[in-house]
C-alpha cells in the first residue's frame, strides 16, 4: 500500500510496508512483524529521534570497529529486511564481515538474504562455509561459521532475543548491540548498546566509521571505551521523563 508522503506517520508508515514486502519475499519471519512493532512501541517513548547517549554509544561502536582484528556484523530477517544496503556500506567503510543467522532457522530465507547482500555489492558468511558451534543458543542458531563469528573479537548483532549477546560474550567476544528497548536482555549483557532505530542507526555508523579513521589507535582506544549502564539508564530516564 503506498503511504501518502503527507501523513503525518509516514516515516513509520513506509517502514511497515518495507518489512511487510520483506516478509511476502521470503526474507523476515512472520515473528519478525511482531518484533518490530514491539521496537516501534519503544521508538514512540523515545520520541523517533535519536538521542545523544545513542551518538556515544555509535561512536563507541565506531571506534571498535576500527580498533577489532576480525569485526563482525550478523543479520537476521529484520535487519535485512529494514538496512541491508546500508550493512552493505558500512562493511565496506570498515571493513566488516557479514554473517546471517537467524532465530526462526531456514535454509531458504537464508539463501534469500545472502542473495539480498550480494544484489548490494556485499559477501556473507553462513555456517555453509565452514561451520563451528556457539555454546548457549538455543536451536540451530548455534551453528556459526568458521571464517565469521568463529573467527570475531568484535562483533555487532542487532535486533536479537536473548541467548545471542549472551554466548557471543560467555565464548570470549566484545559485543555490541541495535535494540530499542534498553530493558532487553541483549541491551543488558552487550558491552556497547545504540538504544535507536536501526534505521536511524546504520548511516550515522557509517558515517562514524568514515570520521575515525584518521585517528591513532590511542585516541581510538579512549573513544571505544563505553559505560554501558549508564547509557541504558539515561535512555530509561528519557522514555519516562518525556511523558511525567
Ligand atoms: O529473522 P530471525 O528468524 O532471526 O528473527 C528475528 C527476530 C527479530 C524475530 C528475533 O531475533 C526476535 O524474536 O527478537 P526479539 O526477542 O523480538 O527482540 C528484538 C528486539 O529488537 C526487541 O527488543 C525490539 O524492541 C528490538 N527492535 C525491533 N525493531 C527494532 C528494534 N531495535 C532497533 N530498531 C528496530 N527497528
Amino acid at each position: 500500500m503506498p503511504v501518502r508522503t503527507d501523513h503525518p506517520r509516514h516515516a513509520s508508515l513506509s517502514t511497515r510496508e518495507r518489512l511487510i514486502r520483506a516478509h511476502e519475499g521470503g526474507i523476515v519471519s512472520t515473528a519478525g512483524l511482531i518484533a518490530h512493532g514491539r521496537g516501534e512501541a519503544f521508538d514512540y517513548l523515545l520520541g523517533e529521534y535519536t538521542h545523544d547517549f545513542a551518538i556515544d554509544a555509535i561512536e563507541a561502536m565506531a571506534a571498535n570497529i576500527a580498533l577489532a582484528r576480525h569485526p563482525v556484523f550478523v543479520v537476521n530477517g529484520n535487519v535485512a529486511g529494514l538496512v541491508a544496503e546500508d550493512v552493505v556500506a558500512l562493511s565496506r567503510e570498515a571493513p566488516l564481515h557479514i554473517e546471517v543467522n537467524l532465530f526462526t532457522p531456514s535454509v531458504m530465507r537464508t539463501q534469500s538474504i545472502v542473495e539480498l547482500i550480494e544484489g548490494f555489492g556485499g559477501t556473507a558468511h553462513t555456517p555453509g562455509d565452514g561451520m563451528t558451534t556457539l555454546p548457549g543458543v538455543s536451536s540451530s542458531r548455534s551453528s556459526i561459521s568458521v571464517s565469521g563469528l568463529g573467527s570475531a573479537d568484535f562483533v555487532v548483532a542487532p535486533l536479537q532475543d536473548g541467548d545471542m549477546v549472551h554466548a557471543l560474550k560467555k565464548a570470549g567476544m566484545k559485543t555490541a548491540t541495535i535494540d530499542l528497548n534498553p530493558l532487553s536482555r541483549s541491551a543488558q549483557d552487550a558491552d556497547i548498546t545504540v538504544v535507536d532505530n536501526i534505521t536511524r542507526a546504520l548511516p550515522l555508523i557509517r558515517d562514524a566509521v568514515r570520521f575515525l579513521k584518521e585517528r591513532t589507535n590511542e585516541e581510538l582506544e579512549e573513544i571505544s571505551r563505553f559505560d554501558n549502564e549508564g547509557a541504558l539508564q539515561e535512555a530509561h530516564r528519557s522514555m519516562t521523563e518525556r511523558y511525567r
